[in-house]
Protein backbone atom coordinates (compact mmCIF):
# COMPACT_ATOMS: atom_id res chain seq x y z
CA UNK A 1 0.00 0.00 0.00
CA UNK A 2 1.14 3.51 -0.70
CA UNK A 3 -0.20 6.96 0.43
CA UNK A 4 1.13 10.10 1.26
CA UNK A 5 0.11 10.39 5.07
CA UNK A 6 0.00 7.74 6.79
CA UNK A 7 -1.99 7.85 10.37
CA UNK A 8 -0.98 5.28 13.38
CA UNK A 9 -4.17 5.27 15.69
CA UNK A 10 -7.85 5.66 15.33
CA UNK A 11 -8.37 7.53 18.64
CA UNK A 12 -9.69 11.63 18.11
CA UNK A 13 -6.42 12.39 17.10
CA UNK A 14 -6.10 10.26 14.31
CA UNK A 15 -9.94 10.13 13.01
CA UNK A 16 -9.85 13.98 13.07
CA UNK A 17 -6.92 14.31 11.39
CA UNK A 18 -7.84 11.81 8.58
CA UNK A 19 -10.81 14.34 8.22
CA UNK A 20 -8.65 17.47 7.74
CA UNK A 21 -6.31 16.12 5.32
CA UNK A 22 -9.55 14.41 3.34
CA UNK A 23 -11.30 17.75 2.99
CA UNK A 24 -7.82 19.56 1.81
CA UNK A 25 -7.68 17.08 -1.38
CA UNK A 26 -4.68 14.66 0.62
CA UNK A 27 -4.37 11.14 0.75
CA UNK A 28 -3.98 9.35 4.26
CA UNK A 29 -4.75 6.01 5.43
CA UNK A 30 -5.71 5.13 9.33
CA UNK A 31 -4.36 2.25 10.89
CA UNK A 32 -6.07 1.04 14.02
CA UNK A 33 -5.19 -2.29 16.35
CA UNK A 34 -8.54 -2.45 17.94
CA UNK A 35 -12.03 -2.88 16.72
CA UNK A 36 -14.32 -0.84 15.94
CA UNK A 37 -16.36 -1.44 18.86
CA UNK A 38 -13.62 -1.12 21.44
CA UNK A 39 -12.92 2.40 19.99
CA UNK A 40 -15.93 3.41 19.86
CA UNK A 41 -16.67 2.50 23.50
CA UNK A 42 -13.88 3.55 25.31
CA UNK A 43 -14.87 5.46 28.36
CA UNK A 44 -12.63 8.57 28.67
CA UNK A 45 -13.08 12.27 28.02
CA UNK A 46 -15.95 14.27 28.21
CA UNK A 47 -15.24 18.17 28.24
CA UNK A 48 -14.72 20.13 25.27
CA UNK A 49 -12.98 23.17 24.37
CA UNK A 50 -14.71 25.95 22.07
CA UNK A 51 -11.96 25.62 19.58
CA UNK A 52 -12.42 21.63 19.59
CA UNK A 53 -16.09 22.21 19.10
CA UNK A 54 -15.19 24.62 16.10
CA UNK A 55 -12.99 21.70 14.45
CA UNK A 56 -15.37 19.13 15.18
CA UNK A 57 -18.19 21.26 12.99
CA UNK A 58 -15.90 22.53 10.34
CA UNK A 59 -15.06 18.67 9.37
CA UNK A 60 -18.40 17.62 8.98
CA UNK A 61 -18.82 16.35 12.74
CA UNK A 62 -20.93 18.67 14.58
CA UNK A 63 -24.38 17.31 13.70
CA UNK A 64 -25.30 15.01 16.51
CA UNK A 65 -22.76 17.40 18.93
CA UNK A 66 -24.91 20.32 18.37
CA UNK A 67 -27.84 18.60 19.37
CA UNK A 68 -27.30 16.40 22.10
CA UNK A 69 -24.03 18.47 23.46
CA UNK A 70 -24.53 20.62 26.72
CA UNK A 71 -22.92 23.95 26.28
CA UNK A 72 -21.66 25.24 30.11
CA UNK A 73 -21.09 28.47 31.15
CA UNK A 74 -19.03 27.59 34.27
CA UNK A 75 -17.74 25.30 36.90
CA UNK A 76 -18.19 24.81 40.60
CA UNK A 77 -15.64 24.74 42.79
CA UNK A 78 -16.31 23.06 46.23
CA UNK A 79 -14.26 23.61 49.29
CA UNK A 80 -14.77 23.98 52.97
CA UNK A 81 -18.29 23.34 52.24
CA UNK A 82 -18.70 26.11 50.49
CA UNK A 83 -19.81 26.49 46.96
CA UNK A 84 -18.47 29.12 44.06
CA UNK A 85 -19.73 29.06 40.64
CA UNK A 86 -16.49 30.14 38.04
CA UNK A 87 -19.07 32.04 35.46
CA UNK A 88 -16.88 31.62 32.14
CA UNK A 89 -18.39 33.96 29.67
CA UNK A 90 -18.28 36.95 31.89
CA UNK A 91 -14.53 36.40 32.38
CA UNK A 92 -13.43 35.20 29.45
CA UNK A 93 -15.68 38.08 26.83
CA UNK A 94 -18.03 34.92 26.14
CA UNK A 95 -16.41 31.90 25.96
CA UNK A 96 -17.98 28.10 26.96
CA UNK A 97 -17.27 24.49 26.74
CA UNK A 98 -19.64 21.73 26.19
CA UNK A 99 -20.22 18.00 27.30
CA UNK A 100 -19.96 15.79 24.81
CA UNK A 101 -18.78 12.01 25.29
CA UNK A 102 -14.94 11.13 23.48
CA UNK A 103 -17.47 7.84 22.44
CA UNK A 104 -19.47 9.80 21.09
CA UNK A 105 -16.88 12.37 18.75
CA UNK A 106 -15.08 8.92 17.96
CA UNK A 107 -18.35 7.52 16.62
CA UNK A 108 -19.20 10.71 14.64
CA UNK A 109 -15.69 10.68 13.08
CA UNK A 110 -15.49 6.45 12.35
CA UNK A 111 -18.97 7.21 10.60
CA UNK A 112 -18.03 10.00 8.47
CA UNK A 113 -14.47 7.97 7.64
CA UNK A 114 -16.15 5.08 6.71
CA UNK A 115 -19.01 6.55 4.27
CA UNK A 116 -16.85 9.04 2.74
CA UNK A 117 -13.69 9.38 3.78
CA UNK A 118 -9.74 7.65 2.78
CA UNK A 119 -8.81 4.16 4.44
CA UNK A 120 -9.81 3.03 7.86
CA UNK A 121 -8.62 -0.25 9.19
CA UNK A 122 -9.45 -1.65 11.83
CA UNK A 123 -7.54 -4.54 13.67
CA UNK A 124 -4.53 -3.29 11.89
CA UNK A 125 -1.89 -3.33 14.34
CA UNK A 126 1.28 -1.01 13.78
CA UNK A 127 4.33 -3.08 14.58
CA UNK A 128 7.43 -0.39 13.67
CA UNK A 129 7.96 2.67 11.57
CA UNK A 130 10.82 2.49 9.35
CA UNK A 131 12.99 4.85 8.03
CA UNK A 132 11.55 7.91 9.42
CA UNK A 133 15.17 9.91 8.06
CA UNK A 134 14.18 8.98 4.38
CA UNK A 135 12.05 10.32 1.78
CA UNK A 136 9.88 7.70 2.20
CA UNK A 137 8.63 5.90 5.73
CA UNK A 138 7.48 2.44 5.68
CA UNK A 139 4.67 1.41 8.63
CA UNK A 140 5.34 -2.45 8.71
CA UNK A 141 1.64 -3.53 10.22
CA UNK A 142 -0.12 -6.79 10.99
CA UNK A 143 -3.93 -7.26 9.47
CA UNK A 144 -5.75 -10.44 9.15
CA UNK A 145 -3.10 -12.80 9.89
CA UNK A 146 -0.82 -11.06 7.20
CA UNK A 147 2.35 -8.65 7.28
CA UNK A 148 1.82 -6.11 5.51
CA UNK A 149 3.56 -1.98 4.73
CA UNK A 150 2.53 1.12 4.23
CA UNK A 151 4.82 2.76 2.35
CA UNK A 152 4.44 6.99 2.85
CA UNK A 153 5.57 10.64 2.40
CA UNK A 154 4.74 11.59 5.94
CA UNK A 155 3.95 9.50 9.14
CA UNK A 156 2.09 10.56 11.80
CA UNK A 157 1.95 8.92 15.15
CA UNK A 158 -1.47 8.76 16.73
CA UNK A 159 -1.31 5.60 18.89
CA UNK A 160 -1.68 7.00 22.95
CA UNK A 161 0.57 6.85 25.29
CA UNK A 162 1.54 2.75 24.64
CA UNK A 163 2.21 3.31 20.78
CA UNK A 164 4.87 2.30 18.72
CA UNK A 165 5.50 5.34 16.55
CA UNK A 166 7.47 7.20 19.44
CA UNK A 167 9.64 3.89 19.56
CA UNK A 168 10.85 4.96 16.33
CA UNK A 169 13.10 7.98 17.56
CA UNK A 170 16.25 6.81 17.62
CA UNK A 171 17.99 7.09 20.78
CA UNK A 172 19.57 10.45 21.53
CA UNK A 173 17.28 12.46 19.59
CA UNK A 174 14.57 13.25 21.79
CA UNK A 175 14.04 13.48 25.94
CA UNK A 176 10.98 12.72 27.74
CA UNK A 177 9.84 14.70 30.87
CA UNK A 178 7.79 12.96 33.24
CA UNK A 179 5.92 13.41 36.72
CA UNK A 180 3.91 10.93 38.21
CA UNK A 181 1.41 12.43 40.56
CA UNK A 182 1.49 10.23 43.85
CA UNK A 183 -2.47 9.33 43.22
CA UNK A 184 -5.26 7.73 40.62
CA UNK A 185 -8.97 8.42 39.67
CA UNK A 186 -11.31 5.95 39.86
CA UNK A 187 -13.68 6.85 37.25
CA UNK A 188 -17.49 5.90 37.11
CA UNK A 189 -20.57 5.73 35.16
CA UNK A 190 -23.98 5.93 36.79
CA UNK A 191 -26.86 5.65 34.76
CA UNK A 192 -28.78 8.74 36.96
CA UNK A 193 -29.80 12.54 36.21
CA UNK A 194 -26.70 14.27 37.50
CA UNK A 195 -26.89 16.11 40.75
CA UNK A 196 -25.71 19.39 39.18
CA UNK A 197 -25.96 21.58 36.09
CA UNK A 198 -22.00 22.30 36.38
CA UNK A 199 -18.99 20.49 36.29
CA UNK A 200 -18.24 20.03 40.17
CA UNK A 201 -14.39 20.05 41.40
CA UNK A 202 -14.47 19.35 45.28
CA UNK A 203 -11.73 19.05 47.73
CA UNK A 204 -13.13 17.31 50.40
CA UNK A 205 -11.30 16.57 53.57
CA UNK A 206 -10.62 13.03 52.39
CA UNK A 207 -9.68 14.08 48.98
CA UNK A 208 -10.88 15.10 45.74
CA UNK A 209 -13.78 14.46 43.47
CA UNK A 210 -15.25 15.60 40.54
CA UNK A 211 -18.85 15.15 39.24
CA UNK A 212 -19.62 15.38 35.44
CA UNK A 213 -21.84 14.14 32.98
CA UNK A 214 -22.68 12.12 29.88
CA UNK A 215 -26.01 13.11 29.40
CA UNK A 216 -29.58 14.53 31.24
CA UNK A 217 -29.81 10.82 32.34
CA UNK A 218 -25.89 9.57 33.15
CA UNK A 219 -23.87 10.91 35.08
CA UNK A 220 -19.48 10.75 35.34
CA UNK A 221 -18.20 11.32 38.66
CA UNK A 222 -14.60 10.43 39.77
CA UNK A 223 -12.92 10.22 43.41
CA UNK A 224 -9.06 10.76 43.96
CA UNK A 225 -8.14 7.21 45.07
CA UNK A 226 -4.33 6.27 46.21
CA UNK A 227 -2.19 4.73 43.29
CA UNK A 228 -1.87 1.14 43.23
CA UNK A 229 -6.10 0.96 44.03
CA UNK A 230 -7.90 -2.06 42.62
CA UNK A 231 -12.12 -1.27 41.55
CA UNK A 232 -12.95 -4.13 43.05
CA UNK A 233 -12.23 -2.69 46.29
CA UNK A 234 -14.94 -0.04 45.90
CA UNK A 235 -18.39 -1.75 46.19
CA UNK A 236 -21.28 0.92 44.67
CA UNK A 237 -22.01 1.55 48.24
CA UNK A 238 -18.24 2.67 49.29
CA UNK A 239 -18.21 5.08 46.38
CA UNK A 240 -21.66 6.67 46.45
CA UNK A 241 -20.60 7.24 51.03
CA UNK A 242 -17.38 8.80 49.61
CA UNK A 243 -18.70 10.80 46.89
CA UNK A 244 -20.95 12.14 49.00
CA UNK A 245 -18.89 12.92 51.80
CA UNK A 246 -16.50 14.71 49.45
CA UNK A 247 -18.98 16.90 48.23
CA UNK A 248 -20.66 17.77 51.21
CA UNK A 249 -21.98 21.73 51.45
CA UNK A 250 -23.95 23.48 53.55
CA UNK A 251 -27.41 24.13 52.15
CA UNK A 252 -29.92 21.21 51.00
CA UNK A 253 -27.75 19.87 47.94
CA UNK A 254 -27.97 16.48 47.44
CA UNK A 255 -26.23 13.73 45.79
CA UNK A 256 -28.50 11.25 44.17
CA UNK A 257 -27.64 7.82 43.91
CA UNK A 258 -27.84 5.03 40.89
CA UNK A 259 -26.62 1.88 39.77
CA UNK A 260 -22.75 1.88 38.52
CA UNK A 261 -22.31 0.86 35.21
CA UNK A 262 -18.95 1.06 34.73
CA UNK A 263 -15.69 1.58 36.85
CA UNK A 264 -12.05 1.87 36.20
CA UNK A 265 -9.19 3.39 37.92
CA UNK A 266 -6.61 6.40 35.83
CA UNK A 267 -3.04 6.54 37.71
CA UNK A 268 -2.38 11.10 37.20
CA UNK A 269 0.33 11.63 34.99
CA UNK A 270 2.27 14.43 33.89
CA UNK A 271 4.67 13.57 30.45
CA UNK A 272 5.80 15.67 27.37
CA UNK A 273 7.93 13.94 24.21
CA UNK A 274 9.94 16.82 22.92
CA UNK A 275 10.37 17.57 20.45
CA UNK A 276 7.31 15.51 18.34
CA UNK A 277 8.79 15.21 15.02
CA UNK A 278 11.84 13.34 13.39
CA UNK A 279 12.34 13.63 10.16
CA UNK A 280 9.17 12.46 8.38
CA UNK A 281 7.96 11.10 11.58
CA UNK A 282 5.49 13.63 13.62
CA UNK A 283 3.56 12.88 17.27
CA UNK A 284 0.20 13.88 17.98
CA UNK A 285 -1.80 13.44 21.03
CA UNK A 286 -1.53 10.99 23.71
CA UNK A 287 1.82 9.71 21.65
CA UNK A 288 3.22 13.15 22.84
CA UNK A 289 2.16 14.23 25.95
CA UNK A 290 -0.31 13.14 28.50
CA UNK A 291 -1.86 15.32 31.44
CA UNK A 292 -3.54 14.71 34.60
CA UNK A 293 -7.27 15.00 33.24
CA UNK A 294 -7.95 17.53 36.45
CA UNK A 295 -8.00 20.31 33.93
CA UNK A 296 -9.90 18.40 30.80
CA UNK A 297 -7.64 18.99 28.81
CA UNK A 298 -5.71 15.57 26.69
CA UNK A 299 -8.54 15.23 24.10
CA UNK A 300 -8.19 19.13 23.71
CA UNK A 301 -4.37 18.80 23.26
CA UNK A 302 -4.81 16.29 20.59
CA UNK A 303 -6.97 18.14 18.84
CA UNK A 304 -5.38 21.14 18.68
CA UNK A 305 -2.24 19.16 17.66
CA UNK A 306 -4.06 18.12 14.67
CA UNK A 307 -5.23 21.07 13.61
CA UNK A 308 -1.54 22.79 13.52
CA UNK A 309 -0.42 19.97 12.03
CA UNK A 310 -3.15 20.06 9.42
CA UNK A 311 -2.56 23.71 8.34
CA UNK A 312 1.11 22.97 7.88
CA UNK A 313 0.02 19.62 5.74
CA UNK A 314 -2.19 22.24 3.76
CA UNK A 315 0.28 24.29 3.19
CA UNK A 316 2.86 21.77 1.90
CA UNK A 317 0.15 20.55 -0.66
CA UNK A 318 -0.41 24.39 -1.35
CA UNK A 319 3.11 25.96 -1.88
CA UNK A 320 5.08 22.90 -1.87
CA UNK A 321 6.67 24.68 1.09
CA UNK A 322 7.54 22.27 4.48
CA UNK A 323 7.68 25.75 6.42
CA UNK A 324 4.56 25.48 8.62
CA UNK A 325 5.88 21.55 8.96
CA UNK A 326 9.12 22.39 10.17
CA UNK A 327 7.81 24.57 12.58
CA UNK A 328 5.08 21.92 13.79
CA UNK A 329 6.83 20.59 16.88
CA UNK A 330 7.79 24.13 18.54
CA UNK A 331 3.85 25.74 17.86
CA UNK A 332 2.39 23.18 19.33
CA UNK A 333 5.06 22.63 22.23
CA UNK A 334 4.19 25.58 23.53
CA UNK A 335 0.66 25.04 24.05
CA UNK A 336 1.26 21.67 25.27
CA UNK A 337 2.91 23.05 28.10
CA UNK A 338 0.95 26.03 29.01
CA UNK A 339 -1.72 22.45 28.97
CA UNK A 340 0.90 20.64 30.86
CA UNK A 341 1.33 23.45 33.94
CA UNK A 342 -2.74 24.28 33.95
CA UNK A 343 -3.19 20.31 34.49
CA UNK A 344 -0.25 20.52 36.81
CA UNK A 345 -1.91 23.28 39.21
CA UNK A 346 -5.40 22.44 39.18
CA UNK A 347 -4.12 18.76 40.11
CA UNK A 348 -1.70 20.09 42.75
CA UNK A 349 -4.68 22.62 44.50
CA UNK A 350 -7.21 19.96 44.22
CA UNK A 351 -5.83 16.69 45.21
CA UNK A 352 -5.14 15.46 48.97
CA UNK A 353 -1.46 14.67 48.92
CA UNK A 354 -0.61 11.82 50.66
CA UNK A 355 2.14 13.38 52.92
CA UNK A 356 0.19 16.42 53.23
CA UNK A 357 1.37 18.68 56.14
CA UNK A 358 -0.82 21.15 57.78
CA UNK A 359 1.09 23.81 55.49
CA UNK A 360 0.52 22.21 52.69
CA UNK A 361 -3.10 22.21 53.32
CA UNK A 362 -2.87 26.21 54.14
CA UNK A 363 -1.39 27.01 50.60
CA UNK A 364 -4.09 24.77 48.68
CA UNK A 365 -7.31 26.55 50.61
CA UNK A 366 -5.07 29.92 49.95
CA UNK A 367 -4.95 29.09 46.18
CA UNK A 368 -8.79 28.27 46.16
CA UNK A 369 -9.44 31.43 48.24
CA UNK A 370 -7.67 34.06 45.87
CA UNK A 371 -9.70 32.03 42.65
CA UNK A 372 -13.02 32.33 44.39
CA UNK A 373 -12.12 36.20 45.64
CA UNK A 374 -9.74 37.96 42.73
CA UNK A 375 -11.96 38.40 39.46
CA UNK A 376 -7.98 38.41 37.87
CA UNK A 377 -7.10 34.97 39.19
CA UNK A 378 -10.82 33.45 38.34
CA UNK A 379 -10.19 34.84 34.65
CA UNK A 380 -6.75 33.14 34.72
CA UNK A 381 -8.58 29.84 35.22
CA UNK A 382 -11.64 30.90 33.12
CA UNK A 383 -9.24 31.33 30.38
CA UNK A 384 -7.07 28.04 30.40
CA UNK A 385 -10.27 25.93 31.22
CA UNK A 386 -11.57 27.02 28.32
CA UNK A 387 -8.69 27.16 26.36
CA UNK A 388 -5.83 29.18 25.16
CA UNK A 389 -5.48 30.51 21.14
CA UNK A 390 -4.74 28.24 18.71
CA UNK A 391 -0.98 29.27 18.41
CA UNK A 392 -0.06 32.76 19.20
CA UNK A 393 0.55 35.09 16.51
CA UNK A 394 4.33 35.25 16.12
CA UNK A 395 4.55 39.26 17.24
CA UNK A 396 2.37 38.14 20.51
CA UNK A 397 4.99 35.87 21.33
CA UNK A 398 7.46 37.70 21.02
CA UNK A 399 6.50 40.41 23.20
CA UNK A 400 5.70 37.86 25.96
CA UNK A 401 8.96 36.35 26.43
CA UNK A 402 10.23 40.40 26.71
P1 LIG B 1 -6.07 7.68 22.06
O1 LIG B 1 -7.50 8.07 22.29
O2 LIG B 1 -5.39 6.89 23.10
O3 LIG B 1 -6.02 6.91 20.67
C1 LIG B 1 -4.88 6.19 20.26
C2 LIG B 1 -5.34 5.11 19.31
O4 LIG B 1 -4.19 4.43 18.78
C3 LIG B 1 -4.45 3.04 18.78
N1 LIG B 1 -3.15 2.35 18.74
C4 LIG B 1 -2.65 1.72 17.65
N2 LIG B 1 -3.16 1.55 16.41
C5 LIG B 1 -2.40 0.86 15.51
N3 LIG B 1 -1.19 0.30 15.81
C6 LIG B 1 -0.65 0.45 17.05
N4 LIG B 1 0.53 -0.08 17.35
C7 LIG B 1 -1.40 1.19 18.04
N5 LIG B 1 -1.17 1.54 19.34
C8 LIG B 1 -2.25 2.23 19.75
C9 LIG B 1 -5.26 2.82 20.05
O5 LIG B 1 -5.99 1.60 20.02
C10 LIG B 1 -6.16 4.04 20.02
O6 LIG B 1 -7.35 3.82 19.30
O7 LIG B 1 -5.16 8.97 21.79
P2 LIG B 1 -5.51 10.40 21.11
O8 LIG B 1 -6.25 10.22 19.82
O9 LIG B 1 -4.25 11.16 21.16
O10 LIG B 1 -6.58 11.08 22.10
C11 LIG B 1 -6.22 11.47 23.40
C12 LIG B 1 -7.41 11.35 24.35
O11 LIG B 1 -7.96 10.05 24.24
C13 LIG B 1 -7.03 11.64 25.81
O12 LIG B 1 -6.08 12.69 25.88
C14 LIG B 1 -8.25 12.04 26.65
O13 LIG B 1 -9.14 10.98 26.79
C15 LIG B 1 -7.81 12.53 28.04
N6 LIG B 1 -8.95 12.83 28.93
C16 LIG B 1 -9.65 14.01 28.83
N7 LIG B 1 -9.31 14.93 27.89
C17 LIG B 1 -10.05 16.06 27.74
O14 LIG B 1 -9.70 16.90 26.89
N8 LIG B 1 -11.16 16.33 28.50
C18 LIG B 1 -11.58 15.47 29.45
O15 LIG B 1 -12.61 15.71 30.06
C19 LIG B 1 -10.78 14.28 29.69
N9 LIG B 1 -11.13 13.38 30.62
C20 LIG B 1 -9.34 11.89 29.89
C21 LIG B 1 -10.45 12.21 30.74
C22 LIG B 1 -8.67 10.68 30.03
C23 LIG B 1 -9.07 9.79 31.00
N10 LIG B 1 -8.38 8.57 31.07
C24 LIG B 1 -8.99 7.31 31.10
C25 LIG B 1 -6.95 8.56 30.77
C26 LIG B 1 -10.84 11.33 31.72
C27 LIG B 1 -10.13 10.13 31.89
C28 LIG B 1 -10.55 9.23 33.01
C1 LIG C 1 -15.32 14.00 32.09
O1 LIG C 1 -16.47 14.38 31.87
O2 LIG C 1 -14.96 12.82 31.90
C2 LIG C 1 -14.33 14.94 32.65
C3 LIG C 1 -14.65 16.29 32.75
C4 LIG C 1 -13.73 17.18 33.28
C5 LIG C 1 -12.49 16.72 33.70
C6 LIG C 1 -12.16 15.38 33.56
C7 LIG C 1 -13.07 14.48 33.04
O3 LIG C 1 -11.60 17.59 34.24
Amino acid sequence: MRTTVGIIGAGPAGLLLARLLHRTGIDCVVLESRTRAYVERRQRAGMLEQGTVDALRECGAGGRLDAEGMVHHGIELRFEGERHHIDFPGLTGGRTVTIYAQTEIVKDLVALQLADGPTLLFEAEALAVEGPETASPVVRFAHEGNERTLRCDWVVGCDGGHGVARAAFPAGTGRSYAYDHPYSWLGVLADVPPSCEELVYARGTTGFALHSMRSPSVSRLYLQVPNGTDAGDWPDERIWDELAARFEVAGDWRLERGPVTAKSVTPMRSWVHEPMRHGRLLLAGDAAHIVPPTGAKGLNLAVSDVRILARAFAGLHRTGSTELLDRYSRTALERVWQATRFSYDMTRMLHAHPHEDAFERRLQLARLRRITESRSAAAELAANYTGLPLAPRPREAAESRR
